[in-house]
């Protein structure tokens, strides 16, 4: 049974999903976000900040996480791990025109938009963004969290860690390992692994910066 939706997050994200689920004629509650002064997204009425949504029981609503990433999914990834303590559920939502081979893997909360490909053999790990456009081919491995922004493309046997942002246009070679919380940037080509927490950008792809991940 399709349960009514609650959209957390009132920005970009939010409204590239809001208009997917309309298409699906799927029944949206409303959207939550902290910022009072947003406007309905697409005729999605707010229903104020995220306390607005423990009005209505675990069991009776899926949640969609409409916040997305610039450049770290960290709130994202928050954001995910505060409703499921609270046993909330996060809905597939996958666009019509997305491709997506029957032998892939799919965890809870995926997002994968329109005109993306992921081929057989993938898996796609909990809260994971596959933007659109991109490409995911067979046998890649995506951990949760991370997003795989508009375009990028991977090749066959990438693994992606944790809370991992692949840029805008990004190409990733066949059987790469990216570490968990590290940054590709848009348009870098990456030929090497990249360990947890880098930054690499350009072509070929080199590090610039390191960080840690977020705290479980
Ligand atoms: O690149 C593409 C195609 N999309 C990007 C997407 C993946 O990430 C997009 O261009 C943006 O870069 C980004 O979209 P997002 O996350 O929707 O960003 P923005 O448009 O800035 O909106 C973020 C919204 O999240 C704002 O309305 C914030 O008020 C809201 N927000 C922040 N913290 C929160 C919280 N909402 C809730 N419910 N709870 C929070 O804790």
């Amino acid at each position: 049974m399709n349960l009514p939706l609650i959209i957390i997050g009132g920005g970009g994200h939010a409204k590239v999903l809001a208009s997917t689920l309309l298409l699906q004629h799927r029944s949206v509650l409303g959207f939550v976000d902290p910022n009072p002064s947003l406007p309905p997204l697409l005729g999605i009425a707010h229903l104020g900040d995220d306390s607005a949504t423990f009005l209505y029981p675990p069991d009776q609503v899926r949640l969609i996480n409409g916040v997305g990433s610039i450049d770290s999914t960290a709130v994202r990834r928050l954001l995910y791990e505060k409703f499921r303590n609270r046993q909330y559920v996060f809905e597939i939502v996958i666009h019509p025109s997305a491709i997506i081979a029957p032998e892939v893997s799919i965890e809870d909360g995926v997002q994968v938009m329109a005109g993306a490909v992921v081929q057989p053999g993938s898996r796609l790990g909990s809260n994971v963004i596959i933007n659109t456009g991109a490409r995911v081919d067979h046998d890649c491995s995506i951990e949760a969290h991370s997003h795989i922004a508009p375009g990028a493309i991977l090749s066959g046997d990438v693994h992606i860690g944790e809370e991992a942002h692949v840029g805008t246009g990004a190409s990733i070679i066949q059987g790469i390992t990216v570490g968990a919380a590290s940054i590709v940037g848009a348009g870098a080509v990456v030929v090497h692994d990249v360990p947890a927490g880098a930054t690499v950008v350009g072509v070929p792809a080199r590090s610039i910066a390191t960080r840690i991940a977020s705290q479980k």
